[in-house]
């Protein structure tokens, strides 16, 4: 034998290798681009809170006010915002975004740009502020405040010219200089039609993508709320999930190329309610959806509030498949929500709090099929351990892996809870979820993205042992949860 690998010196390299390897941390998996910027992160774990759709349409029974409602029919008789707020808080809803001004016009603030607004109505004989008070109210609640204000309006004479603009960005100063922190910014698709316009009563067509000049509006408002995340059917921070029935599709993914929405390609509501696997910006999607088949209150809708289990199957098809939800809940002509309203959203989350009490698999022990460089910071154990900012991961190229997570005795399971640690971008594309039976693996549900967060409804099995597979990434996966129910 050579003697440079006698017993000694041969030891010696080893040891060497070994401590070097050691010592030289093993890197995190690279970002996989697009990934979300810190203030979509906070609203990703918003994950649902309420819309509220009231102006002078709650008092005309409309759900499109001409723009020639006088504003005298805004009289609410048993006005009281804190009943809003502590309903939802109540019900798990984090937020609440007010139609401040709705296609009709309608201001709900004493707006000195108009006098179509709560200054001319017998509210609190014209001195009242309901953009003021239900913010106050959610402050008080410690809920996040947000506003919707219509670029379309029906009542100005002047929409569809220049000034028209100019009129909706004064209207936007006022409402960010008086309120702050504004979480979310809500700006509607409905574009141009008919309408009073001033007297005029008649059709107007606004060219959507060039006539609000909106990059210099949103820089006008980032300016003043930096942290304000703007939905609109394209985003920029957040994107309309293509329809108004509560759900995203199975598939669904934060990226988007926006400028493939901007071209109004026909099948656009399929790719919002989609994304798109390859897109070049995060924009992820937000499911909106009223409570009621109208988005504003309608006595006749009475019976046709959503059911607790109905409202149960929105969360699933919308926070259940990495969306967020905003649920509209809007005030009756007292100004309250309705008692059935109230009943619908409380016992929707009794539901969520009963179906998810105990998560049978906290902080029970895991085994991956493999983990990133054997190093213990990505190890399988990091998905049980009920902390966002750890998680499993694979050694790049590795885009399959299995985690088996040992219940410690037979539990009923129901519903299975998946996080990907999106913070290094969206990557798992296919997964299934298997319990062991009987010694063998038995596949009990399967998917396709994950995302912020999926859950699986599983027709209900016993079992002590489960496995996620998954199947196919589009780079090392990152999973940073999974809960079992
Ligand atoms: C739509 C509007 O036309 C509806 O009235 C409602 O405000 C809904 C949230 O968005 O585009």
């Amino acid at each position: 034998m050579n003697r440079i690998f006698s017993f000694p010196v041969y030891r010696l390299l080893i040891s060497i290798f070994v401590v070097s390897a050691c010592n030289s941390p093993v890197l995190p998996p690279a970002p996989l681009l697009p990934v979300p910027t810190d203030r979509q992160l906070a609203w990703h774990e918003m994950e649902q809170y309420a819309f509220v759709h009231f102006t002078t349409n709650t008092f005309t029974d409309k759900e499109w006010g001409f723009g020639d409602e006088s504003e005298s029919v805004f009289n609410p008789t048993a006005m009281d915002v804190t009943q809003w707020t502590k309903t939802f808080k109540a019900a798990g809803l984090k937020g609440l975004v007010l139609t401040c001004k709705h296609h009709d016009g309608f201001c709900l603030w004493p707006s000195k740009y108009t006098e179509h607004s709560v200054k001319n109505s017998p509210y609190k004989n014209g001195k009242g502020n309901v953009v003021d008070e239900v913010e106050k109210a959610c402050r008080a609640d410690g809920l996040k405040f947000g506003v919707y204000l219509s670029p379309w309006d029906r009542n100005r004479a002047d929409y569809g010219s220049p000034s028209y603009v100019e009129y909706y960005r004064n209207q936007l100063k006022e409402l960010f200089s008086a309120h702050s922190p504004i979480f979310e910014m809500w700006f509607d698709g409905a574009n141009g039609g008919d309408g009073f316009y001033g007297g005029a009563k008649e059709k107007r067509k606004i060219d959507g993508k060039t006539y609000y000049d909106w990059p210099t509006t949103l820089k006008l408002v980032r300016g003043m709320e930096p942290n304000v995340i703007f939905f609109s059917d394209a985003g920029p921070d957040i994107r309309w999930c293509g329809n108004e029935s509560g759900f995203v599709n199975e598939t669904n993914w934060n990226t988007i190329t926006p400028d493939s929405i901007y071209a109004g390609k026909s099948g656009i509501e399929k790719l919002l309610n989609t994304g798109n696997e390859n897109g070049s910006s995060w924009i992820p999607a937000e499911v909106d959806v009223s409570i009621r088949p109208g988005w504003f209150y309608h006595a006749k809708q009475d019976s046709l509030v959503k059911t607790p289990e109905q409202l149960f199957n929105i969360y699933l098809n919308s926070v259940g498949r990495g969306a967020n939800l905003i649920l509209n809940i809007p005030p009756d002509r007292r100004g309250l929500v309705n008692e059935i309203d109230v009943a619908s959203l409380l016992g929707w989350k009794k539901l969520i709090d009963e179906r998810f009490k105990t998560n049978l698999a906290l902080n029970k022990p895991v085994k991956a099929s493999a983990f990133r460089g054997n190093s213990p910071v990505y190890s399988a154990d990091n998905i049980t351990d009920g902390k966002k900012e750890t998680y499993w991961a694979t050694n790049d190229q590795e885009n399959t892996g299995n985690l088996e997570v040992d219940l410690g005795e037979k539990k009923l399971i129901s519903f299975v809870l998946i996080q990907e640690y999106i913070k290094l971008g969206q990557r798992v594309k296919s997964f299934s979820v298997e319990v062991e039976k009987d010694g063998k693996w038995l596949e009990v549900a399967k998917g396709t993205t994950v995302g912020y967060k999926r859950i699986l409804r599983i027709n209900p099995v016993e079992a002590q042992k489960l496995r996620l597979v998954i199947s196919d990434s589009k780079a090392c996966p990152a999973i940073s949860n999974v809960e079992v129910y």
